[in-house]
């Protein structure tokens, strides 16, 4: 299934609960900066989301995945983009009752400034372990391990999987300020972080669980980027902090 944003088609994939029911939540899963919709992890968020009785509407982002676009040219006011049409995609669907939005890392990211946007229909929001450094890092040249001079971009960097990625993303990334996104949304959130994370620093989430109006955070001790170790600890957190949402 597709969804087009502005003539870019989105791959994605919406999986209704187990129990079958009519109506109910939905909440909308975003992989993160080279990641897809089918990765271990995004999976295993997805299955127990479906478990606790909510709909997941997991996509691939611009350049990512099965979706269209090239790696090379994403930047995150295109993900952006892409998740408001996403959202809007959603609220349109006939069976789905309170909106949630998921995002891993760079996709946790991108949650959290959709959700200061859309703060009127968002629920609530699960950020985990999401790479809040990236715009500070495009401010001081410190992205993707190597260091580079801030006012004078490189026109093309190196991703640590030699993909090739446009300096144009390093310029989106400095003009967009974290905490102005955190100040506007009030809703409940969880942020879930291994603090052996190698990619994005668990400070990331504490910083983001105090500055929020009404968070949780769940630290996985020893786990790293994407959960090798204790991906079920991951799961139990948003299985109980997602039960408790729905009670209320
Ligand atoms: C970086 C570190 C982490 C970076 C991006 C990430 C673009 C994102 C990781 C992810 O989304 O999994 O330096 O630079």
């Amino acid at each position: 299934m597709y969804i087009v944003d502005d003539g870019i088609r989105l791959n994605a994939q919406i999986d209704r609960p187990n129990n079958g029911g009519e109506k109910c939540p939905l909440v909308i899963i975003i992989h993160g900066f080279t990641g897809h919709m089918e990765e271990r992890h995004i999976l295993a968020v997805a299955k127990t989301l479906n478990e606790v009785g909510c709909a997941t509407l997991r996509v691939d982002m611009y350049g990512h995945g099965r979706s269209e676009g090239t790696f090379r040219n994403h930047t995150l006011y295109k993900w952006l983009t892409n998740a408001l049409t996403v959202i809007d995609y959603a609220r349109g669907l006939d069976f789905v009752t309170d909106l949630y939005l998921c995002g891993h890392s760079q996709g946790g990211l991108t949650v959290m400034l959709a959700a200061a946007m859309k703060r009127d229909v968002v629920k609530a929001i699960l950020p985990l372990s999401p790479a809040t450094m990236i715009p500070e890092g495009a401010r001081q040249g410190v992205l993707l391990g190597m260091p580079f001079d801030p006012e004078h971009i490189p026109s093309v960097l190196q991703t640590w999987d030699g993909r090739k990625l446009d300096g144009n993303y390093v310029r989106v990334a400095q003009t967009i300020h974290v905490e102005e996104a955190i100040e506007k949304y009030k809703g409940p959130v969880l942020l879930v972080h291994g603090d052996a994370d190698e990619a994005v620093p668990v400070q990331c989430a504490r910083d983001a669980a105090k500055a929020y109006a009404n968070a949780h955070l769940v630290e996985i001790p020893g786990d790293d980027h994407c959960y090798d170790h204790h991906l079920d600890q991951v799961t139990d957190a948003v299985r109980a902090w997602m039960t408790e949402q729905m009670k209320g």
